[in-house]
């Protein structure tokens, strides 16, 4: 098969900055006496697009200029379309030490070297412009705002790449091919018409038939092609969406479509996003994309205000296709048709016709509670894949986060929780309790602000772990910063359920009983920063269970048991 018959790279030109034999040898030898910059996870993904040719025709990270026109025109200076910029940030100290034209080794956690990068340009960017130019708004709801603003460094540099290595994998090795090898495996097959899926969810029957009929639409083949860099917080870990993918591919027939995993950090941008997409999928060889209502959107923000038109997405790529030189497959909602058995678009669908459809939400729900989920929505093989790493909520690990006063009857109703779990059997539980983790875990913390809040989140982050692992964990802290009980909400929310469980007692009855004299001792000065003295204790307001200790211990453990019972955590 001829290299002719496959589509061109965007701008004409396929880069492959990887430099090999004596040239990698030098760049090697060179970068021992250079500064080295670590990369972070998203800019790893964007190197790892620039140095194997994903993004061409980029060939390192963008300059001052290249960025201002990206930001304000879409295009590079050159006029080439290119709508996100990719830009290596940095700090101030780094910036600083830095002149244009000086050498710097690029790195990845481990210290492996990656590229060798020219700093042409080094500059602080107007970010609120970024933001409004290229995502639509400044709001930092929007999560590319977000990183933009709250984690990105406030210096970029800029220039050209020489790259020593791709970033290591040890995960899926086979389906991770660079532009050139997936190119090169379509010409081997002699597919020349090639329709790229993108997706960041796990994929069910509905997608199925969607990128059936795209394919048969353009009369090719079908490149499955989901993102398993960087997606919206939240989305279900790549490892389970890859082995969801493995499964539904024995569903197509045999030659008509590929997988192979995207390695990029996606933006959440939209209509510029989308563009991007197009491009991306381009240089991997492919002549056509799938273009869904609000692609690659980051939904609503608090007030319920999207952030992109359902078809800006759309509209954008289609402005561009011809200079694109890429076909634009738009995405039909397909919904099942229960007396045909089967998935129709949903502008095929006769007036008073039945449809069925289930949200994600709804799969969600039913992954939760373990309810059935039809053979007409999804494979069995795929869904049994979701079940593995999505349990019904009585196989999720949960922590159990008390927080008082001292004095208030933690320690007391915690226990009394645990060995009710434990007289009950079949999960593994662990009390985390202040006074004893103080011994072990957190030891040699004090009572500062800043000690308190490494005792709480180390607390939090023990009790993730737990929580990722199935188990239960009971936390017993006086935890008096609303903003530790945050983070660790969020920390131990990811992996399965937080419950925060604030122990009622009055200061006063606190004080009263006074079970370990410290009250009094605070109150004569002895003993200072003490919580509720003259430190200060910031009650919940969003706690899910409120314990009232003028019941017995009894009542108070029951109710906490109740309560995991009655959500589902235990049976
Ligand atoms: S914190 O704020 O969450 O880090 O506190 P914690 O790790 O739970 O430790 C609280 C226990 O330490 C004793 N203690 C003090 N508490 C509050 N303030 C001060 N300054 C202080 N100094 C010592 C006290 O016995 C607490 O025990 P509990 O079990 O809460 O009564």
């Amino acid at each position: 098969m001829d290299t002719a018959t496959l589509i061109e790279p965007h701008g004409g030109k396929l880069c492959d900055l990887i430099a090999t034999g004596n040239e990698a040898d030098a760049l090697r030898k060179e970068a021992l006496d250079l500064p080295s910059i670590t990369l972070t996870p998203r800019q790893l993904c964007d190197i790892e697009l620039l140095l194997n040719g994903g993004f061409s025709p980029l060939e390192g990270f963008l300059t001052e200029a290249e960025y201002d026109s990206v930001v304000a025109n879409l295009r590079l200076t050159d006029g080439t379309i290119w709508p996100m910029p990719i830009t290596l940030d940095v700090d101030e100290d780094t910036a600083k030490g830095l002149n244009s034209g000086d050498r710097v080794a690029l790195r990845d956690q481990t210290g492996l070297l990656l590229a060798v990068m020219t700093a042409e340009s080094v500059w602080k960017p107007n970010k609120e412009k970024e933001a409004n130019g290229v995502f639509g708004t400044s709001n930092v709801e929007h999560p590319a705002v977000n990183y933009l603003m709250n984690h990105a460094s406030d210096y970029y540099i800029g220039g050209k790449l020489e790259g020593v290595s791709l970033p290591k994998y040890y995960d899926f090795e086979d389906l991770r091919q660079t532009p050139r090898e997936l190119r090169a495996q379509f010409e081997k097959d002699g597919w020349t018409t090639i329709v790229a899926f993108q997706t960041r969810n796990p994929m069910h029957r509905a997608h199925k038939e969607l990128t059936d009929r795209a394919a048969e639409e353009i009369g090719g083949h079908l490149l499955i092609h989901p993102v398993v860099g960087m997606t919206k917080p939240g989305d279900i870990d790549y490892y389970t969406r890859v082995r969801c993918y493995r499964k539904l591919m024995d569903y197509y027939p045999k030659d008509r479509a590929e997988l192979s995993l995207l390695p990029l950090a996606m933006r959440m941008g939209g209509p510029r996003e989308a563009v991007w997409h197009a491009i991306i999928r381009k240089n991997y060889g492919c002549t056509h994309i799938v273009i869904g209502r609000d692609h690659a959107g980051p939904g609503s923000d608090s007030k319920g205000n999207p952030f992109y038109g359902p078809y800006e997405a759309q509209d954008l790529i289609l402005e561009h296709a011809d200079e694109l030189g890429m076909g634009v497959v738009p995405f039909k909602l397909m919904v099942y048709a229960p007396d045909i058995d089967g998935y129709k678009p949903i502008d095929e669908v006769a007036e008073g016709e039945k449809t069925l459809s289930i949200s994600g939400t709804e799969l969600r729900r039913r992954l939760a509670t373990g309810e059935e989920i039809p053979n007409w929505f999804s494979y069995k093989e795929v869904v049994q894949e979701l079940r593995k790493s999505h349990p019904p909520k009585n196989g999720q690990g949960v922590t159990v986060f008390f927080t008082g006063l001292s004095g208030s009857g933690k320690s007391t109703v915690a226990n009394a929780v645990m060995v009710k779990l434990l007289e009950m059997g079949g999960r593994p539980v662990t009390l985390l309790d202040g006074d004893v983790v103080r011994t072990h875990l957190t030891k040699g913390l004090g009572f500062s602000a800043e000690d308190r809040s490494t005792n709480v989140q180390r607390i939090g982050y023990v009790a993730s772990e737990i929580t990722k692992h199935r188990g239960i964990a009971i936390c017993a802290p006086i935890a008096p910063y609303e903003a530790d009980r945050k983070v660790n909400r969020n920390q131990i929310g990811q992996f399965g359920a937080y419950i925060e469980a604030y122990v009622s007692t009055s200061l006063e009855e606190c004080e009263r009983r006074d079970v370990k004299g410290l009250y009094a001792k605070a109150r004569a000065g002895l003993i200072k920063g003490f919580t509720g003295i003259d430190d200060p204790y910031e009650a919940p307001t969003d706690a899910e269970i409120v314990i009232d200790t003028s019941k017995t211990v009894d009542e108070c453990a029951q109710d906490v048991i109740d309560y995991l019972r009655n959500e589902g955590y235990i049976a």
